[in-house]
């Protein structure tokens, strides 16, 4: 009687082992494919090294309001070697200078391909200054809201040397994507080229630019 009742609780317990290897087996064939799909938390890096006219567009020279109320502004499109000059940061600056009451600047539009996007880290390189040597140097960097319809300011100096202006966007990153896909950055000298008995400039100068988007994705 003893042995049957030792040989029915080892009975009990084989079978209970057998159920929690078959749980576990269970439970890693869930978890392995699960953890792959919330793995891939990725960066693609947007500048005109490719695509420039493509897939991502810049336009100079400059405006008479800052920033404008209208996203189209300025409107006249790099050619290949001003594309060429902002395509790395290497000192090669593609350069404006504005007519008497405008200020210097340049547009950039990129089409974004990812969705689930986690953050925009945008950084600009590059010169504003202006003739005037009692203020009005720098510039200042805008981010389109496509769900306002209206610039916003998201970094400024007054520098007159070579700076990063950057910008990171992780909260209702979609006000800043078009239905299309276009994200549209402005970057505007600080003060209007004008004239007082000398013609006094704004001028502005892009180095390099980029964007960082960050998504989660395969
Ligand atoms: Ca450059």
């Amino acid at each position: 009687m003893a042995l049957m009742i030792a040989l029915s609780i080892f009975a009990i317990f084989l079978s209970s082992v057998y159920s929690n290897i078959l749980y576990a087996r269970q439970y890693a064939g869930i978890k392995i494919p699960f953890s792959f799909a919330i793995a891939g938390k990725n960066t693609k890096i947007y500048d005109f090294s490719n695509g420039a006219g493509i897939d991502k567009w810049a336009y100079r020279r400059q405006i008479n309001q800052r920033p404008p109320s209208v996203n189209y502004l300025p409107s006249i499109e790099f050619n290949a070697n001003q594309y060429n000059r902002i395509s790395a940061d290497d000192g090669i600056r593609q350069s404006e200078v504005a007519s008497i009451g405008y200020y210097a600047s340049h547009r950039f539009v990129f089409s974004i391909n990812e969705s689930n996007i986690t953050s925009l880290h945008i950084l600009w390189n590059g010169i504003g200054r202006n003739d005037w040597i009692f203020g009005g140097d720098g510039a200042t960097l805008y981010i389109w809201n496509y769900t306002s319809g209206s610039y916003e300011l998201w970094n400024t100096t007054t520098s007159a040397t070579e700076v990063n202006l950057e910008a990171n966007i992780s909260l209702g990153i979609s006000n800043y994507i078009s239905s299309d896909g276009n994200l549209t950055i402005l970057v505007a000298q600080n003060l209007p080229s004008f004239r007082f008995f000398f013609n006094f400039y704004s001028r502005l100068q892009t180095d390099y630019i980029k964007v960082d988007v960050t998504y989660i994705g395969g």
